[in-house]
């Protein structure tokens, strides 16, 4: 959906979830901003059983000035709802009927969705999507402070202080927005009540630890999703504590903070794990976080949600510690069991000279969706996108040895096209249109096999990262260095690699 199918309409009301936070606030208010722009006189509502009492949510609306009404008993048949942060029909937002019905949301689709929607569940805010949905139209919300301060603080909110940020465009409307910082200290240190001060001691008090696992679990009574973080962050201090898992259980979600301090376990995978086909998760290394949808539990009548999601949490937690080998390949010499013999096989990629771009010695980060990588522009440097959108430098040499060229053009896309910024001047380019075909030559040999057990590897060329495999995908090694092992994709192997019978 793009915002100007809206304009068809003239009645247009926006409504956020009941108890609105921070995030669907300042969606609303970003949707209502635009809507004006164009002419049209929108309003922007919320309804449920209570009004806004938190302290910053009140800072928000005031200093702000988010122009939203609490309408509990709203009765009009508007021609258009657009809901943001919800979707319409879900159990937190309260039913209005309308003529027509669009719906804007990052959250995991439960519902029977209008054909007017646009819902990316892997985007950390919602206010992100509003800021590019709005930047597509042409317009930059940058003109406006109070609702950039707002968008910022929505994604601030949504990612547990930005701490559980995981894709490109939220670190790209991050960076982008010109905010009042004054306002969004404010606010985020009036973001803890007495009350929840008192929840946040409780939980702690009631931790469960695991001491073969080093694992901590502690449930909070139902609290801002914040406090999580405040709680999982403090705890994960503790001697003999690795992981530390908080949550709390409310009737709509199931919250949760993960926070990993040992590189053997990320915690962005594990909270994904948690929520595997019941929710959604995500972050970093160190922080992520993540929901569970209790529609999707399967319960029955008399079971129990909180014992329900507490066995759930526990099992996964089992499960994902006994479901990988850790290899650190220094150390490792594969059982050549069951190993074929593979030759790699050409492929078509993407290659850029970077001072295309930037000058050489331009300090640059490199955007991709696996992450950020900063780097000083040499003479010889290129930089390589992969059959997935990787994208990874390259020196002249190794590119002329192992790769020939093959189109001036490159027309793949991807989810997320990578930009490079320069880190000084902040002026942002694209990658794709300076790339060049080219197509490996070179016959290196690995000999591989599918894995049967998971895998956590720590490669010869990052000991401080690893790269999981699934059973399905496959562990290779060279043939010519028994310790250059790595993982290859199941879905890519037969793409990359040809089995070399001999004989
Ligand atoms: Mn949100």
């Amino acid at each position: 959906m793009i915002l100007k199918e809206l304009l068809r309409y003239n009645d247009i009301v926006i409504q956020c979830h009941d108890n609105p936070d921070a995030d669907a606030l300042a969606s609303g208010y970003a949707l209502y901003w635009y809507l004006q722009k164009m002419g049209k006189d929108a309003r922007l509502i919320y309804r449920g059983r209570n009004a806004i009492t938190k302290s910053n949510l009140k800072i928000m609306l005031e200093k702000l000035r988010i122009p939203v009404s609490y309408e509990p008993n709203y009765t009009d048949t508007p021609e258009l709802l657009v809901t943001v942060d919800c979707q319409y029909g879900q159990k937190n937002v309260t039913y209005t009927p309308a003529q027509n019905v669009a719906v804007i949301d990052h959250h995991q689709v439960t519902v029977q969705v209008p054909e007017m929607s646009e819902i990316r569940s892997n985007i950390g805010s919602c206010a992100t999507i509003l800021w590019d949905m709005i930047r597509k139209e042409g317009l930059d919300v940058i003109e406006d402070q109070l609702l950039s301060t707002a968008l910022y603080y929505g994604l601030y909110t949504d990612t547990n202080r930005l701490s559980e940020l995981s894709h490109p465009l939220d670190r790209d409307m991050m960076d982008s927005l010109v905010y009042n910082k004054s306002i969004i200290t404010e606010m985020s240190n009036s973001n803890i009540s007495l009350e929840e001060l008192k929840i946040t001691g409780k939980a702690i008090l009631d931790y469960d630890y695991c001491a073969s696992h080093r694992y901590l679990v502690i449930q909070a009574d139902e609290c801002d999703p914040n406090i999580l973080g405040v709680i999982s962050d403090f705890s994960l201090e503790t001697v003999g504590v690795d992981i530390c898992l908080a949550f709390y259980i409310s009737v709509q979600e199931v919250k949760f903070s993960v926070r990993s301090c040992i590189k053997e376990i990320h915690a962005n995978e594990l909270a994904a794990y948690l929520a595997e086909g019941i929710g959604g998760g995500g972050g970093h290394t160190y922080k992520a976080g993540g929901t569970i949808r209790p529609e999707k539990l399967q319960l029955k009548e008399d079971d129990n949600l909180a014992a329900f999601v507490n066995t759930i949490f526990r099992e996964r937690l089992n499960e994902y510690y006994d479901k990988y080998e850790i290899l650190y390949a220094r150390d490792t010499v594969l059982n050549m069991t069951g190993m074929k013999l593979y030759e790699k096989q050409p492929q078509e990629v993407g290659c850029v000279k970077i001072t295309d771009l930037f000058p050489v010695n331009t300090i640059v980060e490199i955007r991709t969706l696996e992450g950020d990588l900063n780097v000083k522009i040499e003479d010889d440097m290129y930089l390589m996108i992969g059959i997935e959108g990787e994208v990874y430098p390259i020196k002249e040499d190794k590119l002329l040895r192992s790769y020939q060229p093959l189109n001036d053009s490159y027309s793949r896309t991807f989810e997320y096209a990578p930009q490079i910024k320069n880190v000084i001047t902040g002026e942002k380019k694209e990658v794709l249109p300076f790339a060049k075909g080219v197509i490996s030559t070179g016959t290196s040999r690995i000999h591989a096999r599918p894995l049967t057990k998971a895998v956590k590897l720590f490669t010869l060329w990052d000991e401080e990262k690893y790269y999981s495999g699934d059973p399905g995908d496959y562990i290779a090694v060279r043939e010519d260095d028994e310790h250059d092992i790595y993982v290859i994709r199941g879905r890519l192997f037969h793409q990359l690699y040809k089995e070399i019978t001999e004989g």
